[in-house]
């Protein structure tokens, strides 16, 4: 069978990638409806051997649609997604709109794909530094069970959007031609301050809550309770932007609940886990990096190492596409496990 699938924010970082990797994954596609702002409209785009002109998202482009793909902001998702699934399509939404939303499924196949089966027609992707986070997490916490997270991150600015990439190369010219820096954009475009990223790190990802975390920091904590059912499970995150296009890469301490457990075996569980590549060998400063993952599906995990004071606490650096798998190639393969599991 084939699908009709519409992908709502064609044009922009995200949207684009959802548009390759269903190409890419071969994902069964009868037809493909471009979606956006007014704005992008009447852009095309090229799909196999075929250029589709992107349309001004609306209620009634989604009839006949059985997959939609959401990743135009929170906003359009909360106008259009009810109004999508009203007409009977399926949606994966990659915004942060119902998330948190109880029957909402929050989603990475790798976890907790049978989740999906409880969905009442929107399924919500989870936050780009969630996804790789748990992914490398889960085996993890299924060999030797798992009591507490803390993790900093080192976020690429494509997570922010394209103008956000535009931003970075902008002012990396201008800073090495000796010109004044324009920031517009970063940390956050409707937050009243903005700062330079060119040469820079910036501890300020989503806007400030009032426990004094960001909301990207709270993403992270309440979505990994979420996805790996474990409300109980003690998360602590900071979040920080650096000036890299694309590719977060996070440092992850954690403390297990079983003792005895070496840097071996930890190894041994990740080599096997789906979706996880191991980069771990020191003696050939083998590491991942986000040069090396950027445009791969997985997740790729080194430095493991065990802490010097705490015997169930380790060290590990995780990296991942995040407009791939941490967007655009999750949603395709949570369209995928709908299919599997005959969910659709
Ligand atoms: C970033 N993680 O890197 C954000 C982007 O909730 O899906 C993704 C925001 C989200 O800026």
């Amino acid at each position: 069978k084939q699908y009709h699938v519409a992908v709502v924010g064609a044009t922009g970082a995200v949207g684009q990638q959802m548009v390759r990797t269903l190409e890419d994954r071969n994902f069964p596609v009868g037809k493909l409806t471009l979606l956006s702002s007014e704005r992008s409209a009447g852009k095309k785009m090229r799909f196999r051997s075929e250029e589709i002109e992107v349309q001004a998202a609306s209620p009634e482009r989604f009839d006949g649609v059985d997959i939609a793909l959401f990743s135009a902001g929170g906003a359009v998702s909360k106008a259009l997604a009810p109004e999508a699934v009203r007409r009977g399509a399926i949606v994966i939404d990659n915004t942060s709109a119902f998330r948190m939303e109880e029957n909402v499924p929050l989603v990475v196949p790798e976890v907790n794909e049978s989740d999906l089966k409880w969905h009442n027609g929107i399924i919500a992707n989870p936050n780009c530094s969630t996804i790789q986070m748990v992914v490398a997490l889960e085996p993890i916490r299924k060999a030797f069970g798992l009591e507490r997270v803390i993790v900093s991150t080192y976020q690429a600015v494509s997570g922010a959007g394209a103008q956000a990439i535009e931003e970075l190369n902008e002012q990396t010219k201008a800073v090495l031609e000796g010109k004044p820096v324009e920031a517009n954009i970063l940390p956050v475009k409707s937050d009243r301050k903005h700062y330079q990223i060119a040469f820079n790190a910036i501890p300020q990802i989503d806007k400030f809550q009032d426990n004094g975390f960001t909301f990207e920091e709270m993403k992270m904590i309440n979505e990994t309770k979420k996805i790996m059912h474990m409300p109980e499970l003690k998360v602590a995150a900071t979040c920080v932007r650096i000036p890299v296009a694309s590719g977060h890469s996070e440092s992850v301490y954690i403390e297990i609940e079983q003792d005895g457990v070496t840097v071996a075996d930890l190894q041994a569980v990740l080599r096997e886990a789906p979706g996880v590549v191991l980069q771990d060998d020191p003696s050939e400063q083998l590491y991942p990096m986000p040069v090396d993952c950027v445009g791969k599906y997985d997740v790729f995990v080194g430095r493991i190492r065990r802490d010097l004071d705490n015997r169930r606490g380790f060290h590990l650096w995780i990296v991942a596409d995040n407009l791939l798998k941490g967007a655009a190639s999750n949603s395709v393969q949570i369209a995928e496990s709908l299919l599997k599991l005959g969910l659709i």
